[in-house]
């Protein structure tokens, strides 16, 4: 009798662990060993491992990465699984070495153990009532003229948060002016949800002439597979200068539950 009833403690004692790893420690685990190289243009190299975030310079490492396998995106379209080469730019050629063409577009390209999820999104002009709204809190907040020229205001509308409601993000910037010589050069990269601005690149400085830096939208990509979209912010500068590459990751603070974007990673 008394053995049965020790038998039965045991199977719940064991169920409960199993329920219990499902529920919270297997997620923990896989994101724990996810492990991600990521190539973003011709100059960035990321890695993800064990949630640590590392950026790549060295030759050693790059040269590590030849011949590697990744799955390569190029402005958000997936053009294939191919292996990576590098000389004064990322090559990417079939399994026969076939070389892969690429049309000049934005380069995202991964290899990694699990599977990542890459938003196809579409980018506008921001020129409705409401996207002027945002130019002008964005302009007022930095004490810069609502009369401001801007040669950036592009908008993109996505779920990123998978809370089922759009969110906007607003690229704004009078980087690379022609026509006129503004006294400051600023830039913009904010996300506006139904309630909330959140700030995620913004410079403001003094013209001269040529530290305008114009901000875009690389990629937007779920790194670690939790149904929260990651956005790589660039920033393209004057010709000689590397372009800045930064991922935004949102990041809610539990003890206040407000969010926030922070850069997880740069090149810089
Ligand atoms: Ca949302
Ligand atoms: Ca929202
Ligand atoms: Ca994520």
């Amino acid at each position: 009798m008394r053995k049965n009833v020790y038998i039965t403690l045991i199977i719940i004692l064991v169920v409960f662990l199993a329920l219990m790893y499902f529920l919270f420690a297997k997620d923990n685990l896989n994101q724990e060993r996810y492990s991600t190289t990521f190539l973003v243009g011709d100059q960035t190299v990321w890695n993800y491992s064990s949630r640590r975030w590392t950026s790549f310079t060295s030759y050693k490492t790059l040269n590590e990465i030849n011949w590697k396998k990744f799955t390569v995106y190029e402005d958000n379209n997936k053009l294939g699984n191919f292996l990576a080469w590098k000389d004064d730019k990322w090559y990417f050629f079939t399994d026969n070495k076939e070389a892969v063409v690429t049309n000049g577009g934005k380069i995202l390209a991964f290899n990694s153990n699990h599977n990542i999820d890459v938003l196809d999104f579409k980018e506008e002009q921001a020129n409705t009532d409401s996207d002027q709204s945002v130019i002008d809190f964005v302009l007022k907040d930095h004490n810069l003229s609502t009369s401001s020229k801007l040669t950036v205001s592009t908008k993109i509308n996505a779920d990123l948060d998978n809370d089922q409601e759009e969110e906007t993000i607003y690229c704004l910037s009078n980087a690379f002016a022609t026509d006129y010589y503004p006294d400051s050069v600023f830039s913009f990269v904010v996300i506006k949800d139904e309630e909330n601005i959140f700030y995620l690149y913004e410079a403001v400085d003094d013209n001269t002439g040529t530290n305008s830096c114009k901000p875009f939208i690389h990629h937007i990509l779920d790194v670690n597979n939790d149904k929260d979209y990651e956005i790589i912010v660039s920033c393209g500068r004057y010709s000689i200068e590397e372009q800045l590459d930064m991922l935004f990751q949102r990041q809610v603070e539990e003890s206040t539950n407000t969010a926030s974007y922070k850069i997880v990673i740069s090149n810089q």
